[in-house]
């Protein structure tokens, strides 16, 4: 399938209405799951860091790959905000003086600038148990699909997944990588939660396996993508960066080959539009 496909005009660009709809969708659903009656500190901290005005990309993945499957399965959305969930307690991590050191996330104070660093490491490890609890718990989730998710999300945290992935990128600033392996963390640090949550609505859905291997693909693909036009923008700055260890031409096509690799992954018919377009509002 043509590249011009997957850039074609957008009904799910940013604006549009299934993406403004979709992320007032999973804002108000995430600041529900993250009610609590008598809020301490760290409740406090876990509301913090998730309701702080994030794109959503991720669970926004999810709901995507749910159209494409034709299904919005109740269930669907507690998944798709867990995923964010996991999401807010990385970036509450990275930004902590032993690994990224940043007191600014999305245009505001980090966390831990404004709870401590003690407050945020408990609001990080809170939000993961509490992702967990609130999955292992839901009534309408079958409890295969609950164990299936639950296992998905722990092997992506995890010591070979983003973990993984973090402590490949802190330890590269005194051992500089050669690019195949920057490509490695990349697809660990960023990647592989878009693929948790195109993997987790493959399972709530009932995708068949070769649906699953599509999106599989598409979603792997758009994760790297998506990483690299982060490096390319960010050249020249302290961190792992992958267009700078290969060049920005070498960078720029490789952006184009993953772009292509996932539009020739779900195919050019008119099922597969909600993903095109994700993909295109996303990487535009
Ligand atoms: C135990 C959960 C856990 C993690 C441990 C700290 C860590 C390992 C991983 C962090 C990895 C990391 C910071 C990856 C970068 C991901 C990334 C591209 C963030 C920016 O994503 P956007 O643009 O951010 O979606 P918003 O602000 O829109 O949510």
């Amino acid at each position: 399938m043509r590249l011009e496909k997957l850039q074609a005009s957008s009904a799910y660009s940013p604006m549009s209405g299934w993406a403004v709809s979709a992320r007032q969708q999973i804002d108000e659903y995430l600041d529900a799951l993250l009610h609590f009656p008598n809020p301490s500190r760290v409740n406090e901290a876990m509301r913090y860091s998730v309701l702080g005005g994030g794109k959503r990309i991720r669970p926004m993945l999810a709901l995507a790959v749910a159209d494409y499957l034709g299904t919005r399965p109740t269930g669907l959305m507690h998944v798709a905000c867990a995923i964010e969930m996991i999401h807010s307690a990385s970036l509450i991590l990275d930004d902590l003086p032993c690994m990224d050191n940043d007191r600014m996330r999305r245009n505001r104070p980090s966390t831990h600038a404004v709870y401590g660093e003690d407050c945020a490491i408990l609001a990080s490890v809170s939000l993961l148990m509490h992702c967990h609890a609130m999955l292992a718990s839901h009534p309408d989730l079958p409890p295969e699909v609950r164990l299936k998710t639950i296992r998905l999300l722990c092997e992506t945290i995890g010591a070979d997944g983003l973990s993984l992935g973090q402590y490949i990128d802190l330890s590269s600033r005194s051992t500089p990588l050669q690019s195949s392996a920057t490509a490695g963390a990349h697809h660990l640090k960023t990647g592989i939660l878009f693929l948790a949550a195109a993997k987790a609505a493959c399972l709530l859905c009932d995708a068949t396996p070769e649906q699953s291997e599509k999106i599989t693909v598409y979603a792997t693909s758009l994760g790297l993508a998506f990483q690299l036009k982060d490096d390319l923008a960010d050249v020249g700055e302290p961190g792992l960066n992958l267009a700078a260890a290969m060049g920005v031409s070498s960078a720029r096509q490789q952006f184009l080959d993953h772009l292509e690799t996932a539009s020739d992954a779900i195919g050019d018919d008119d099922d597969a539009g909600v993903l095109r377009d994700f993909a295109e509002a996303l990487l535009d």
